[in-house]
């Protein structure tokens, strides 16, 4: 059960995000500030608190706070993200952090792992090793977690940005995922639904407290998503995602 969530308003900077996707073109402003509030409004709508931290016109892509820190019930672990640009905006979060953990742990140089490839399942963490998220990295997490008696599965990542962008696990085992993690063992066991190349984006929903968040404009995947009976919020993401970002990277949930 999550009670609390961080967030960071998106700046003016926005628009010079980190992207592979320029095909869809430049973040309006205006409307990510509105679909921002709309996802905070979706976060407080499954019973969590929401401290929305001021935007950083320093670092473009620092909305998405998850790729900054790990949290979960016994330590927090700042990161150390593999993306250049990026990297500093671990030490925009440590205050923010320090308010609600005493035990804080970091990836040391020179490991580097952003959040957004790390997706955890219970007493399990699943690991994406990717271009941002390197071996070491990922080993360092590993150790970490195990100090606190979880487990930790390593999961290579090709062709998506993070190890969350391409998977949803869900708690009932039911895993929404896009083709190129067709048949990794590390998921042996799970319910397997692949979601179709077009609606690859949707791979990415946010689990809170029994509910799920899901970017509208995927109908095929909301339609199996609902004939499994979970409870669904929907909210628009078209800004987030000219940049690379989804649905859980716009937050840090503890
Ligand atoms: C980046 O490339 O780092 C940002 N433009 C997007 C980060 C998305 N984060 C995530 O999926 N956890």
């Amino acid at each position: 059960m999550f009670t609390k969530a961080i967030a960071r308003k998106p700046g003016r900077s926005l628009i010079c995000g980190i992207t592979s996707a320029e095909g869809l073109g430049k973040p309006d402003y205006e409307k990510a500030v509105s679909q921002h509030e709309a996802y905070v409004r979706a976060l407080e709508s499954c019973g969590v608190e929401v401290e929305v931290l001021e935007p950083s016109e320093e670092f473009p892509d620092s909305c998405f706070v998850e790729d900054v820190a790990v949290l979960f019930a016994e330590a927090a672990v700042i990161t150390n993200p593999g993306a250049p640009a990026r990297n500093a905006e671990k030490e925009l979060i440590v205050e923010t952090i320090r308010k609600h953990y005493q035990t804080i742990e970091r990836i040391e140089e020179p490991g580097t792992l952003e959040g957004g490839d790390i997706m955890q399942d219970g007493k399990t963490f699943y690991i994406g090793v990717s271009e941002r998220t390197n071996q070491e990295g990922a080993m360092q997490l590993k150790s970490i977690v195990e100090k606190y008696g979880y487990q930790a599965r390593l999961v290579p990542v090709c062709e998506v940005l993070h190890l969350k962008t391409g998977v949803t696990l869900f708690p009932d085992g039911f895993l929404l995922a896009g083709a190129s993690f067709g048949n990794d063992a590390a998921f042996d066991g799970s319910v397997r639904h692949f979601v179709p190349e077009e609606e690859a984006y949707a791979a990415n929903c946010l689990l809170v407290n029994g509910k799920a968040i899901v970017p509208s404009g995927f109908p095929k995947t909301l339609e199996v998503l609902k004939n499994r009976g979970y409870d669904i919020i929907e909210t628009d993401m078209s800004e987030f995602r000219k940049i690379d970002g989804g649905l859980t990277c716009l937050s840090l949930r503890f």
